[in-house]
């Protein structure tokens, strides 16, 4: 029956890319090429990060190992792992990352059709505590090969063609949508392969808990202040939201995901972008939300619409459950 149906019958996260792009006649092959790419750089983050607490015993980041070269900082190694397997699948052509100042213009030989945005390692404050971290990708495909440049991916996150995540959290967990959905995929470590676990990813519509650092709260601007103060006092008989805030944005979104609610990392008097970065951060996670059936807006317009100047621009985020998005859009609407 089903239950065995599912042990024996599994769904890899290659198989279900493949499946899903042989739907396009003209499909080459060259997204799955990419995505596996995309996938070896998470499996070897996840082993990472899975070592990192035996650092000091093993001689990983910082220290000096016994054959006396010193040791790379995971944020750092992760970056190198992500370029090196990018570059070598010969699927992309342009490669921001959070860890270089400058975008990576892949050599000619090497060249493909896709420009991949990405933070290799986020939330690295949650490092060294073993708090769940993950992977930010987006990606841009170019139409036709031209000398790539900066504008093929200074693009609004609408023009993505995917985005994912991989979370390093109590399990390894790869989310992707390739703009049709979004599916949740469990690494399972004896198999070494992403198995599909959660299929056709919805947000509640409404949900019970917001997210955002509440540190912040002097600096905040009146709706952000307001939406905040209705979460925990509503004034129409509901009960008060549960406050969840990691500040990892991957586990805080993979959570607003599947149990709904807000996750929001708003401008303040003394960031006035806020924080997190539009190309690698908030586009990724407003292409997944908005694909989950949930909402993504920058407290002026819909995320996704964003189009940025800069490769490290950032924006105000507010993102979530349809119906309390609208909220936070109502009261930004009032104050004008
Ligand atoms: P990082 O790139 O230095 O890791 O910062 C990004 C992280 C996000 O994952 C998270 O949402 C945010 O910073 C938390 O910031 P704060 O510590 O200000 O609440
Ligand atoms: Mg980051």
């Amino acid at each position: 029956h089903a239950a065995d149906a599912h042990r024996t019958d599994l769904m890899t996260i290659t198989r279900f890319v493949l499946n899903e792009q042989s739907k396009y006649p003209e499909s080459r092959g060259d997204f799955t090429i990419l995505l596996n790419h995309i996938v070896l750089g998470c499996k070897f983050v996840c082993s990472s990060v899975n070592k990192a607490g035996l650092a000091k015993l093993i001689g990983l980041a910082g220290e000096i190992n016994i054959q006396g070269e010193e040791q790379k900082k995971l944020d750092v190694l992760s970056n190198e792992v992500f370029i090196k397997a990018l570059v070598s699948s010969g699927r992309t052509c342009i490669l921001v990352s959070e860890e270089d100042e400058d975008a990576i213009i892949v050599e000619p030989s090497k060249r493909g059709r896709y420009c991949v945005v990405f933070d290799p390692l986020d939330g690295s404050s949650n490092i060294d505590c073993g708090v769940s971290i993950g992977t930010i990708f987006g990606i841009y495909m170019v139409k036709d090969d031209h000398e790539p440049t900066l504008a093929d991916v200074l693009q609004p996150g609408k023009q993505m063609v995917a985005a994912g995540y991989c979370m390093y959290g109590s399990s390894c967990t790869l989310v992707l949508s390739t703009g049709k959905g979004v599916n949740g995929f469990t690494l399972d470590p004896s198999l070494g392969e992403f198995i599909l676990t959660h299929p056709d990813i919805r947000i509640p519509k409404k949900g019970k808990i917001y997210s955002v650092n509440e540190g912040n709260a002097k600096n905040w601007d009146g709706p952000t202040a307001k939406y905040v103060e209705n979460c925990k006092f509503p004034k129409d008989g509901s009960p008060s939201k549960s406050l969840r805030y990691i500040g990892s944005m991957v586990a805080d979104v993979h959570r607003t995901i599947l149990y709904g609610g807000t996750f929001m990392y708003p401008a303040d008097k003394k960031s006035p972008s806020g924080k997190v970065r539009v190309l690698y951060e908030v586009f990724p996670m407003s292409f997944l939300m908005e694909n989950a059936g949930g909402q993504a807006f920058t407290g002026k317009q819909r995320a996704l619409d964003l189009v940025p100047t800069k490769i490290h621009d950032r924006s105000p985020i507010f993102l979530g459950s349809y119906d309390d998005i609208e909220e936070i859009k109502a009261l930004y609407a009032a104050e004008g």
